[in-house]
């Protein structure tokens, strides 16, 4: 029988495991990419397992989140991540170049390569025929250094593509309606092979989009084969001998099939406060909106920007909205400012802002209170754009754009226009100031790493003990992400590096108690409801509670990246086997679990409530690896002591 090209990939760089669905593989990882919120602790977990110089194939550290760099921390950061990666052997990307997974896509990504970032929306050069997936820091510092990356085989999910998109409709509608249809809990253990038809109908940069904000539906990742059309983007790239054909069988098996047909698509909308929240456009047009943005490592590219400059040229942005965009790469904004274009969008009345993360992450244009906002962006959870009671909107680059002419939300349809085409730019220069290449070896030898007062690590946890007692110290609903978690925004961003710092502000915006509490009590339990810990990558939202004293999680269920970082940590992922127990328990009572070391390597833990006095039962989905690092306090003792990451 065929295989998928998925399977292909994975079986080109299996190290350990046997490629089937649930059980657990190791990968040699080609490409490893990180970020400056989450890359000082890649580097820092990098050098306590003892590494000087990296193991894959190319590794590329991006600053961009905190490009504005609105406090000295952040520029502290970024001299420790410069040369941290100069002497390391890794590529690093200068705030201003742009965002992480678009200048991969441009300068590095490799079809048929594997990568791992610590960036949620890594799988973002799946559009081109990569195997990319986000992973936690700590296994990411592992990959770096040449150690396998582990996962669980997830089963791969065949989107079969039909027909065409119509005008108005884009890439963005495509990936919003796979999200109205599967929700952000349907990708999990997924992976989304987009075959069919419909697939050469798509360029590179439409390809992206989808694969990126697959990763909201909790997918481990999301890939297009690389194909003729991936070669033209090759060339425009100037880096053909880079482009290879990687394809499924034309028999090829899958484990699900979805039909997707792209003739049927219209502009849709992610409603507050979540992505699969989707609608069409036309049932909420009308409802007035102060505020509107383009951009993001989804829609911030040279198509998206130059969609927005056909439909902005000639008009105005209406007196009631902001609008402003940030390019996902110095180079679109580069070439749209060759080319005059940048000029129709400042006449337009446009703010066109850094090319940078930025408000995408709560880094600048905040919502004001009772106001809405509509963004070419991935992601709405509440209190993502900084405000907590924000009302954040998803749509397309045009809709966006349309909505910002008339002041309301407006299908793009309705326009008295022709839709823009998708069109990529003519070249893309690979001369750039703005990455820096590492120095040989001899050379690193010399160089001293920049660490500044602000770079503060946290020690690994302890071993587990037998018995892990603590109190329920917050209970949450469904859904809970990362974000609620450990919440970023400009003022906590500054602390990513700094562990007793950032520790201050878990779960800030739902409970401002809650980590003096935790301290106080010496630590404790966190209950959670379904698919506890979605969204981004960030391992800040289990190291902070470990640093906290936080020993476990007892959720319904949990997101993919979260759950392998609380383990990676050393916390207990603990799953109700009975989902009717959530209710049972209060914020406040005591628990307790007895032979915890014996019940790891179970995967299945009875927790006493001794205030309610009652015992309810929980499992865990744990690999023998995992059972392993659990009891040495996490995959940092482990690693060490199996002496080095390079397997
Ligand atoms: C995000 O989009 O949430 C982020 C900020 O890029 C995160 C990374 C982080 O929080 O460090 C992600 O997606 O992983
Ligand atoms: Fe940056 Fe937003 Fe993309 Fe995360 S989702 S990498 S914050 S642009």
């Amino acid at each position: 029988m065929g295989k998928s090209l998925t399977h292909k990939i994975i079986e080109k760089h299996l190290v350990s495991g046997d490629i089937k669905p649930g059980s657990e593989i190791g990968i040699r990882i080609d490409h490893v990419l990180v970020q400056d919120i989450t890359g000082t602790q890649v580097v820092l977990h990098f050098e306590a397992i003892g590494l000087e110089r990296i193991g894959a194939k190319v590794a590329v550290c991006y600053a961009d989140h905190n490009v504005l760099q609105i406090k000295p921390e952040n520029m502290e950061d970024h001299l420790y991540l410069q040369s941290a990666a100069k002497k390391f052997g890794v590529w690093f990307s200068k705030p201003a170049n742009g965002i992480g997974h678009q200048i991969h896509q441009e300068h590095f990504a490799i079809p048929g390569d594997t990568a791992v970032g610590a960036d949620s929306h890594t799988p973002h050069c799946g559009g081109l025929g990569m195997l990319a997936i986000g992973a936690g820091g700590l296994d990411v510092a592992v990959a770096m250094g040449g150690g396998e990356y582990n996962f669980v085989m997830p089963k791969i999910v065949n989107v079969h593509l039909m027909g065409e998109l119509q005008p108005w409709s884009t890439a963005k509608d495509v990936i919003l309606e796979m999200l109205k249809r599967v929700s952000v809990r349907g990708g999990f253990g997924k992976i989304f092979e987009y075959t069919g038809p419909g697939v050469k109908s798509l360029n590179v940069q439409q390809r992206v989009t989808i694969t990126n904000m697959g990763t909201e539906m909790g997918a481990t990742t999301s890939i297009f084969p690389s194909d003729e059309i991936t070669k033209s983007y090759f060339d425009i790239t100037g880096r053909p001998d880079d482009w290879r054909e990687v394809l499924p069988d034309k028999d090829a098996e899958y484990d699900e099939r979805i039909e997707l047909s792209l003739s049927e698509i219209e502009p849709l909308v992610a409603l507050p406060s979540l992505p699969d929240k989707v609608v069409p456009v036309r049932d909420v047009a009308g409802t007035e909106i102060e505020q509107v943005m383009v951009g993001s490592c989804t829609n911030g590219a040279y198509a998206d920007l130059k969609a927005v400059v056909n439909i902005m040229k000639g008009k105005h942005v209406h007196p009631n909205v902001n609008f402003f965009i940030h390019a996902s790469s110095r180079m679109a904004l580069e070439k749209l400012a060759e080319e005059g274009y940048v000029t129709d969008l400042i006449k337009a009345g446009v703010n066109v802002a850094e090319p940078t993360c930025g408000a995408c992450i709560g880094s600048g244009h905040v919502p004001a209170p009772g106001s809405k906002s509509v963004r070419a962006i991935n992601r709405n959870f509440r209190g993502r754009s900084g405000y907590k009671g924000d009302e954040v909107y998803l749509v397309s680059p045009e809709t966006a754009a349309a909505t910002a002419i008339k002041g309301v939300l407006t299908d793009p349809r309705t326009l008295d226009m022709e839709a823009p085409p998708s069109e990529l730019p003519t070249n893309i220069r690979q001369d750039n100031p703005n990455l820096i290449a590492p120095v040989s070896v001899a050379e690193a030898k010399t160089l001293e790493i920049r660490r500044g007062d602000n770079i503060v690590p946290a020690d690994p946890k302890d071993i587990l003990s037998d018995t892990v007692a603590g109190e329920v110290l917050i209970k949450v609903e469904d859904d809970i992400s990362t974000d609620h978690i450990m919440p970023a925004s400009a003022e906590i961003l500054a602390y990513r590096s700094n562990i007793p710092k950032i520790s201050e502000y878990v779960y800030h915006r739902l409970d401002p108690t809650f980590s003096t509490r935790t301290r106080e009590k010496g630590g404790g339990f966190i209950v959670g409801g379904e698919n506890y810990g979605q969204g981004s990558s960030r391992e800040h939202a289990a190291l902070a509670p470990m640093y906290l004293g936080i020993k476990g999680v007892i959720a319904k269920s949990f997101a993919r990246i979260h759950q392998a970082n609380l383990v990676n940590f050393g916390l207990l992922p603990m799953i109700f086997k009975n989902k009717a127990d959530y209710d049972r328990i209060d914020q406040g009572d005591e628990l307790i679990i007895e032979n915890c070391l014996e019940l790891v390597d179970r995967a299945s833990f009875t927790v006493q409530n001794k205030t309610k006095s009652f015992s309810f039962e929980t499992e865990a989905n744990l690999t023998a690896r995992q059972k392993e690092l659990l009891k040495l306090g996490g995959l940092l003792t482990y690693t060490r002591q199996r002496g080095t990451a390079r397997k």
